[in-house]
């Protein structure tokens, strides 16, 4: 690899795919000798622990994918923390390369935190990092690749001058982390976002620097909330203002730019985003609903279920933005250990406004349909009446890919919905769960069911009459997905933003992978990611079904389900292969 000419050439990574022979199937193990519980097609590290996601970039040709990771085990240990660091040519197939950065330097020895990465103006890229310095105290580190020239940029180097931003004398030692990617504003300097908390106020700091080395932070942040506690993993990035679906480079504004502010909570272990309009001359940002206050727990939701400390990137190559999330496990830390292993990826999902000019839409990207194999569907038109269930038979349905679409003919028996149960969706799904019958659903889909039901996961739609108008919810419920007790099993849930009277249809994507259920509804306007454990899986067979179990018909209009084969995912580097790539376009 060392030989090959670098420059003005893109490089593709090809990973082989791993050939499955006959392997024993030990209890817990898949045919294909992988645990039960492991992904074949979402991001994990070979073992160990990972959480945030870090820096994600598009580089010369390569995806470049970094992690919270802990190379001693699978807990997160304060101290342990360094940068996993993992290339792809296409964002699903991964080589596992050595750690990015470990906790080596004074300025890090206690644990290397998250960051972000950022392609600086001559085309190098930098990583800013959170290090617990030798006081135990957080401070912004700088990073580069020792040399720019590698494809892999296989090792960086912390220069000695780091700290670059030490810790403010008004934000406590164990508070403030995280920086974003940068931006450029209209004056030519870089700008970071940092969380901290000043004077009690979870903030998010603006820092600027000309030469991405000295910073000087802005007097007033970026946002603040007295409310929520301390803030982490603060992500700002342009979108296009009109509901088109391409992406931004983060230092886009002008006409036609939102902005989102992207802040995960820490009380909550969710992540909330507002969308608004951010001036680059106060370095304010300025929600687009202000009527949901500054109690970022009060903004909107980027998946209703189990993921947090979002990170998006703005991919070059294909000319969108892409985000990408950490769902940690609902077993026990004993659970972990015994696996060796601890947290997965959200797929990578593409990221844009709605028209409405409010809500983020996301869809898994393009480059996941590659696995797809083996096709099945349903009848179009089928009539789903009160009490249907619909087997989906013939493909293996703890790794699938499946796409329906519902036609709603009538809204007439659509229940009555009283206001006080807008402020708790997640606890009306576990009300009005898909066992409960309604007028206008639940529909939807049973996944990683056992042959008696005992266990099963239930993704659906329920819609509510209130005020006249129409209100759809959609919940992930887990309350049956294991026989086992010590496991997360909630109701995951929240309202999806469409109006239903006017479009009569509403879809909803699946993907099914082992340990891991992510739902789209309705076309990415409401996500909900969970971590299921059931027991059936280390027997038997998964069953899935689309049912109704509301008193109107429901027409499921169009149903595809795919069989997804396996993404090679960090199984060592013997099937990295790097090859010119075809498309001239993707040459830097
Ligand atoms: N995880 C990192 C922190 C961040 C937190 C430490 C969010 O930098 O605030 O592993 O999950």
């Amino acid at each position: 690899m060392a030989g090959l000419p670098l420059s003005a050439v893109a490089f593709y990574l090809c990973l082989l795919a791993s050939s499955s022979s006959a392997l024993r199937v030990a209890p817990a193990t898949t045919s294909e000798g992988r645990h039960v519980r492991r992904t074949a097609y979402h991001f994990q590290p070979a073992k160990n622990w990972q959480n945030d996601p870090n820096g994600p970039m598009y580089y010369n040709g390569m995806y470049h994918f970094f992690y919270q990771y802990n190379p001693h085990g699978a807990l997160w240990d304060i101290g342990n923390l360094s940068w996993g660091h993992s290339v792809s040519g296409d964002l699903v197939n991964w080589a596992a390369l050595d750690t990015a950065i470990d906790p080596t330097a004074p300025f890090d020895i206690n644990g290397c935190w998250s960051g972000s990465a950022t392609i600086l103006r001559g085309g190098t890229p930098a990583i800013l990092y959170t290090g617990i310095d030798a006081n135990k105290e957080q401070v912004q580190n700088l990073a580069f690749p020792k040399n720019p020239a590698d494809p892999l940029l296989r090792e960086w180097h912390k220069p000695s001058y780091n700290p670059v931003i030490p810790l403010p004398a008004d934000v406590p030692g164990d508070k403030f982390r995280d920086p974003s990617t940068a931006w450029l504003g209209r004056d030519g300097l870089w700008r970071i976002a940092v969380s901290a908390e000043v004077s009690g106020v979870a903030s998010t700091l603006v820092y600027r620097s000309a030469d991405f080395v000295h910073w000087e932070r802005n007097d007033a942040p970026l946002h603040s909330s007295r409310a929520a506690g301390m803030v982490e993993c603060p992500d700002l990035f342009p979108v296009k203002a009109h509901g088109e679906e391409g992406g931004l480079d983060t230092s886009a504004s002008g006409a036609g730019v939102s902005h989102v502010l992207k802040l995960s909570v820490m009380d909550t272990l969710q992540d909330y985003y507002m969308v608004g309009r951010y001036d680059d001359a106060a370095d304010a940002f300025v929600p687009a609903e202000p009527e949901r206050g500054d109690d970022v727990r009060n903004w909107r939701r980027f998946d209703y279920g189990h993921v947090y400390a979002a990170k998006s990137f703005f991919d070059a190559r294909r000319n969108r933005r892409v985000l990408w999330a950490w769902a940690n496990e609902s077993d026990s830390q004993a659970d972990d250990v015994a696996r060796g292993w601890s947290g997965v990826q959200t797929v990578p999902r593409k990221l844009w406004l709605d028209k409405d000019g409010k809500q983020l839409r996301q869809w898994p990207i393009e480059e996941i349909e590659t696995l797809r194999r083996k096709r099945v569907g349903l009848r179009r038109n089928t009539m789903l009446s009160a009490g249907a269930m619909n087997e989906i038979v013939g493909i293996a349905e703890a790794q699938a890919d499946v796409e329906v679409a519902f036609r709603i003919p009538s809204l007439e028996e659509a229940e009555a919905l009283d206001s006080n149960w807008l402020l708790d969706p997640q606890k009306l799904c576990g009300e009005k769960g898909a066992s409960v019958p309604g007028g206008v659903g639940p529909f939807g889909l049973i996944v990683m069911a056992s042959g008696d039901l005992q266990e099963h996961t239930a993704v659906f739609f329920r819609v509510f009459r209130h005020d006249d108008k129409y209100k759809v919810l959609m919940c992930t419920d887990l309350t049956r997905s294991s026989a086992r007790a010590g496991v997360y099993k909630p109701p995951y849930g929240g309202f999806v933003d469409i109006d239903i009277e006017e479009r009569k249809t509403i879809k909803l994507r699946t993907l099914v992978d082992h340990s891991v259920v992510e739902s789209y509804g309705a076309e990415g306007r409401a996500c909900i990611t969970a971590r299921v454990y059931p027991e059936h899986v280390e027997t038997s067979n998964s069953h899935m079904f689309v049912f109704n179990n509301g008193t109107d018909k429901v027409k499921v209009t169009k149903l595809e389900a795919w069989e997804l084969a396996a993404a090679t995912v960090n199984v060592g580097d013997e099937g990295l292969i790097v090859s010119e790539s075809k498309d001239e376009s993707e040459s830097y």
